[in-house]
């Protein structure tokens, strides 16, 4: 039986997600994108789940599309229905992460390039290890970044900045990204999973429904002027006040105790 292209493995409320085709950096067929979506979709549909860690078997993450994969191909061997591909693998995918009702952290243990750096860019926090980099690899081969990377890359570094990795295609060693501030932290190699699983774990620990109503409230509101933010921010403490959550934090604050947070 072929070994899965997604191993799943389940540590307390954390659900790791490990790209597995090593020996072509785990770059994306068809056959993978096939597994990642329902790995996922199960991840956000079980509530014993509080975190999501999404990291690369071998010395890569994710080198973007396998340029090779034959499910690309447009059938009457014209041009190869890239916009369709994107549209039809790659925006669900990006969609998926960035609602998922749990926190997701990409442990970037290698090369991330193409989608596969987009894929993490979209994840609410990105550790990495000291010998991992980020390539905007698609002005190399004339596309334009996909898989979410026009609206992260400004959002996260600025037009200048974005530009710069965009157009030239280079390879950012995971040290800068971070002085960027387009990732959240960079580890020894050897400590990566050890750093995500313990900054999952905490995560878990956490309000869940109020994180993912962060995530969203800071997507939304980049969209808004301030008085809109503000209305954003009354409407959404609206319905996290009445959230058991909310109760149980400001219970456990009093009492001084530890609070246990069971939303979702
Ligand atoms: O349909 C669509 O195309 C739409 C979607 C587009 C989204 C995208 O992601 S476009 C961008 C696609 N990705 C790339 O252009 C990156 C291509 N890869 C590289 O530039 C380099 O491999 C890396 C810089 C990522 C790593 O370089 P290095 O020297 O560490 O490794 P390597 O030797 O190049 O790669 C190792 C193996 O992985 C090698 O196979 P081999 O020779 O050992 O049999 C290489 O061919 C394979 N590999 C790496 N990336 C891809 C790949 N095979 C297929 N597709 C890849 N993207």
């Amino acid at each position: 039986m072929p070994e899965s292209l997604i191993l799943v493995h389940t540590q307390g409320a954390v659900r790791v997600l490990t790209l597995n085709r090593p020996a072509q950096l785990n770059s994306f067929t068809g056959a993978m994108h096939a597994e990642l979506l329902p790995a996922l979709q199960a991840a956000a549909d079980d509530c014993s789940v509080r975190a999501v860690v999404l990291t690369g078997a071998g010395r890569g993450f994710c080198a973007g599309q396998d340029l090779g994969d034959p499910a690309m191909n447009s059938s009457d061997g014209g041009a190869p229905d890239v916009g369709g591909v994107v549209e039809r693998l790659y925006k669900p995918l990006a969609l998926r992460v960035r609602s998922m009702p749990v926190p997701v952290i990409a442990a970037v243990n290698g090369v991330a390039a193409g989608a596969g750096a987009n894929l993490a860019l979209g994840c609410d926090l990105v550790v990495a290890a000291r010998s991992a980099s980020f390539i905007q690899a698609f002005s190399k081969i004339g596309l334009i970044p996909d898989c979410g990377g026009t609206w992260l890359l400004p959002r996260l570094v600025g037009r200048a900045r974005a530009l710069g990795l965009a157009l030239t295609g280079d390879k950012l060693p995971a040290e800068e990204a971070r002085a960027l501030g387009l990732i959240w932290q960079v580890v020894d190699d050897a400590l990566l999973m050890d750093t995500a699983l313990a900054l999952a774990t905490k995560l878990a620990a956490m309000p869940t429904r109020a994180l993912a109503a962060t995530r969203q409230a800071l997507d939304d509101a980049l969209q808004l002027d301030y008085a809109g933010a503000l209305d954003l921010e009354a409407r959404q403490q609206g319905e996290l006040g009445r959230s058991a959550d909310f109760a149980e934090g400001v219970a456990a604050f009093m009492a001084k105790r530890a609070a246990v947070f069971k939303d979702r």
